[in-house]
């Protein structure tokens, strides 16, 4: 049942048309709750509006009528930023129906997407002229470019090519009181004052709607290699990392890390997944290179690293993928381990960060204070460990049961965030505040850049009707 007035529901249905409203709660179900089942909400109902001028208008009346809207994409995020809370007044704002890809200027090496396009259909397109599009990452087949932005979305191609702040050069964007402001602008230099379009990327959809933006393209790439190196620790990965940086450069696009008890859960559950090695390894590092020209010999460029890391005992195994559906079965050892860890349970998620070179001394840190406060808990720590971003998830004790586990999360989580903090850490990397770490931000985050964040809020949404609850 809507808390909503017929009148309200009446005109935003002429504004989006009935195939852009839903209020069956069945249809709406899959809008309520996220990927891992970890957040669930209510809502009024479901809106879908196909346009720039429907979101405007869809804002400008749920203003009036002081309802707040909850903006979704895939719905992929893994914070709880995208669920409405449990009150059932809120209006989810699905972008899904903005997908239309609105001009690729190649010369320019731009292309100008609506939010609700699906990231692998964006990097297709960029193929099909003959270019990169680089943001990769386990979501791509259903998280939306909206998602992306309003999250800062970061992935396996950072080190090379940045997250989705770094690739993004332009915006449109429904403004809390239905304005638009159009920042659609493919240049890479304009100094024309404050950089708008920087508040809006990672705001998480408390600042308005991302309606549509402008988009780097890079040149495409004709030479990969990629192999899958098993370590002795945390340091050899460092180590590896900067050798295969100063022999390799840019060239370096790919350097996952994952502990043996993430890569055990992947060969438990995910189907078709193997073991590359006969033996068991503490440490992993995937490593990808790669480069625009067609002979660029990545292959000599891979083992003259490997060799040298072998040799002095930084790597204690390596194998290199020869052909495609190799590569493929490597990174779905990567990519599996979201996936893998739910079957083990409720997963205790922490993206956080620390300058790479003090990843090993964080995790050696962090482990140890864990396994002494927490006995059994077992830590699935890998991530993109060029970027200093791990996911240092904890799975429960075998033989546990979820609710005495759960029950932990937050003195878990405050022995990690501490331990963050004293690396001089971020305690998320990359999948945002939402709900899950929005309290942990007051807590961890300075009192100065707490009132800067709420003075802009309180600028751009003064009624508080974008997403509350969320963040701040
Ligand atoms: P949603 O989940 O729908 O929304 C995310 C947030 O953005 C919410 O706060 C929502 O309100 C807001 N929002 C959505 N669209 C808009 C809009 N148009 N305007 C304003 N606000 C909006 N993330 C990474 O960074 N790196 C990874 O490597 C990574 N890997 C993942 C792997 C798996 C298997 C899964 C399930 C998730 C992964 N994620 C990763 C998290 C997630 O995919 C990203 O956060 C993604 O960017 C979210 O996109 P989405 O369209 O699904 O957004
Ligand atoms: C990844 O790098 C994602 O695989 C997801 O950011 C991390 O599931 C997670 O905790
Ligand atoms: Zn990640």
């Amino acid at each position: 049942m809507s808390h909503l007035s017929e009148a309200f529901t009446r005109a935003l249905e002429q504004v989006v048309g009935s195939a852009g409203l839903i209020q069956d709660p069945e249809r709406m179900n899959s809008y309520l709750s996220d990927w891992r089942n970890a957040y669930r909400g209510k809502a009024a109902l479901v809106v879908r509006p196909a346009s720039t001028a429907e979101v405007a208008e869809v804002v400008r009346l749920c203003r009036e009528a002081s309802v707040a809207l909850v903006p979704q994409g895939g719905n992929t995020g893994l914070c709880g930023g995208s669920i409405p809370d449990d009150s059932g007044t809120q209006v989810v704002l699905s972008l899904t129906r903005m997908s239309a890809i609105r001009a690729i200027d190649v010369a320019n090496e731009t292309i100008t997407v609506e939010a609700g396009v699906i990231l692998q259909r964006l990097q297709e397109a960029a193929t099909e002229v003959g270019r990169l599009f680089p943001l990769s990452l386990g979501a791509e087949g259903s998280c939306t470019v909206g998602g992306n932005m309003a999250t800062n979305a970061g992935g396996t191609a950072v080190l090379r090519y940045g997250n989705m702040r770094d690739l993004t050069l332009g915006l449109e964007v429904v403004l809390a009181d239905g304005r638009v402001w159009d920042g659609l602008r493919g240049l890479r230099k304009d100094n024309t004052g404050y950089d708008l379009k920087h508040l809006f990327i990672g705001s998480e959809g408390t600042l308005g709607i991302i309606t549509a933006a402008v988009l780097k393209l890079f040149p495409a790439v004709h030479s990969l290699t990629t192999a899958w190196v098993a370590l002795p620790s945390p340091q050899a990965a460092v180590d590896l990392i900067g050798r295969m940086r100063t022999l390799c450069g840019d060239r370096l696009t790919g350097f996952e890390l994952m502990s043996r008890q993430s890569v055990e859960f992947v060969l438990q559950h995910v189907t078709g997944c193997n073991d590359p090695f006969n033996e068991v390894h503490p440490w992993y590092v995937l490593i990808e290179l790669s480069d625009t020209l067609v002979n660029a010999n990545l292959a000599q460029m891979l083992e003259d690293g490997l060799g040298e890391a072998l040799a002095q005992g930084e790597a204690l195994d390596a194998v290199v993928a020869s052909n495609d559906a190799q590569v493929a079965a490597l990174w779905a050892l990567r990519e599996g381990i979201s996936e893998a860890q739910n079957h083990e349970g409720p997963s205790l998620k922490h993206d956080i960060s620390v300058p790479v070179s003090s990843i090993p001394a964080f995790i050696e840190a962090t482990d140890r204070k864990l396994k002494d406060a927490f006995p059994g808990v077992r830590i699935v720590a890998y991530g993109h460990v060029g970027d200093g971003n791990l996911h240092y998830n904890i799975s429960k004790p075998v033989g546990t049961g979820d609710v005495p586990f759960k029950a932990h999360a937050d003195a878990i989580m405050h022995v990690i965030y501490d331990a963050t903090i004293a690396f001089a850490g971020s305690i998320s990397a990359e999948h945002g505040l939402g709900q899950a770490k929005r309290e942990a931000a007051q807590h961890y985050k300075g009192a100065v850049e707490l009132e800067l964040m709420r003075t802009l809020k309180q600028a751009l949404d003064p009624v508080g009707l974008m997403n509350p609850g969320k963040l701040l």
